[in-house]
């Protein structure tokens, strides 16, 4: 469900309704502003093997946010709108990711992005008005950084003496699918 979600179906064969999707990027807006927090944060107490990525991923995230604003400026939406609970729920998440050890906060970073690719990639190519977004979220340069997230989690979790992370991937999969519940319900209401 976190990647074949009703609403990635109706993105792909272009029937959501635009202000659906309005509605759901500008919680996204609210989201990467927080994960953008995480991330910075994150990359402060990283190993010197991760910093790479991190930094890397970080100077996107600020990117994504100009990307947004852009997207938002040609749809004429304000991005200021207060979050709705999954997003508000989702936060909390990161907070909490905020105080977890390295591997553990590494291997959820890995599974948000790896979550939002294989989502995109599932809607791709995408139905008008759509396909310049779904196109922008499955570029292969993402794909590489969902692989190199991935080297370093892994990397970080060997040399961790222990670290559950069977935990922290539910969490993750539970807050995308509840963040995608949240943009299909309220699309209907
Ligand atoms: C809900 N998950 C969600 N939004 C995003 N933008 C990403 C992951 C990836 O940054």
């Amino acid at each position: 469900m976190a990647t074949c979600h009703p609403f990635l179906v109706a993105v792909r064969d272009g029937s959501l309704p635009v202000a659906s999707f309005a509605a759901w990027l500008v919680q996204d807006y609210r989201f990467v502003t927080d994960l953008l927090w995480f991330q910075a944060r994150l990359l402060a107490r990283s190993p010197r093997h991760a910093q790479d990525v991190l930094a890397a991923g970080t100077v996107a995230l600020v990117q994504e946010l100009t990307w947004f604003e852009a997207r938002a400026g040609e749809l004429d939406l304000t991005l200021d709108a207060p979050p709705l609970p999954a997003t508000a729920a989702y936060r909390s998440l990161l907070e909490r990711l905020d105080t977890s050890g390295v591997p553990v906060a590494l291997t959820a970073l890995w599974a948000i992005e790896r979550a939002y690719l294989d989502a995109w990639s599932f809607a791709a190519p995408g139905g008008h008005p759509y396909r310049e977004f779904v196109g922008h979220w499955t570029t292969p340069e993402f794909a590489d950084y969902v692989r190199s997230l991935a080297a370093a989690a892994d990397r970080a979790l060997a040399d961790a003496a222990t670290a559950d992370v069977d935990a922290v991937f539910a969490d993750v999969v539970r807050a995308e699918v509840d963040f995608w519940d949240m943009a299909w319900t309220g699309s209907r209401s």
